[in-house]
């Protein structure tokens, strides 16, 4: 195993992207191998590289790891992202679990047919559920970051979130400036700024994506 790390995932944001994102964030250089047929797939799963046969599969420190959660967590403590202490960082699980399941939301969106409804459910009961809370908590805190002083997996992942937001809902963070001056001070940090303008992160997901996804899967 090289000493780099390694993501295998598909040619896509999917739930690849918040690993991605840590690892940028984290300033941990890392390779990609993109799975593209069924064949790759269920070569890795008779490897038994799979624990659960899913991916991503995160090959970090000597380590094979699956389960996203598992993996940003061991990179937030790996990169500094996880507070100062055990209790700063039972409120970053807590945030990022929140974001997290919000994000959750944005995944399945390029594999509906036609996916005006799944998209008028975010605008109604998600984004009003979700952004004033962070909204909020950045308010209270004063710092800039969700928790303590310090970037934190939190603000990695709120932040991948908000990005995805202002893809789907054009404009819709202008009620949230508090969002909006979080976003773009995180996307100047520098980690950040570097894996931005580095040719690791996915473009919007595409009909093309999403056949490699079903292809992969055995979905078609
Ligand atoms: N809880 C896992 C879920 C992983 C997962 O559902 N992976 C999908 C691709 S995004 C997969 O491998 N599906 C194939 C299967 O479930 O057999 C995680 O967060 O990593």
């Amino acid at each position: 195993m090289s000493d780099k790390a390694r993501l295998t995932y598909f040619n896509g944001r999917g739930r690849g992207e918040s690993i991605r994102f840590m690892l940028g964030a984290a300033g941990i250089e890392f390779d990609e191998a993109f799975l593209e047929t069924k064949e790759q797939m269920e070569e890795l799963r008779a490897r038994g590289d799979l624990l659960f046969n899913q991916v991503p599969l995160l090959e970090i420190d000597g380590m094979k790891l699956v389960q996203t959660g598992a993996m940003i967590r061991y990179i937030a403590r790996k990169g500094s992202l996880y507070g100062a202490d055990d209790k700063e960082s039972a409120r970053i699980d807590m945030l990022t679990d929140g974001v997290r399941d919000f994000a959750l939301k944005f995944l399945r969106v390029p594999f509906l047919a036609d996916p005006t409804e799944h998209l008028s459910g975010i605008r109604n009961t998600d984004l009003p559920r979700y952004l004033p809370v962070y909204s909020k908590v950045l308010e209270d805190s004063g710092t800039g970051f969700l928790v303590g002083g310090a970037l934190s997996m939190a603000d990695v992942l709120l932040f991948e979130a908000l990005l995805s937001v202002d893809e789907l809902f054009p404009g819709h963070l202008k009620d949230y400036p508090k969002l909006q001056e979080f976003r773009d001070r995180v996307s100047a940090l520098p980690n950040m700024a570097k894996f931005l303008s580095g040719g690791q992160r996915k473009p919007p997901p595409d009909a093309v994506y999403r056949d490699s996804v079903d292809t992969v899967l055995g979905r078609k």
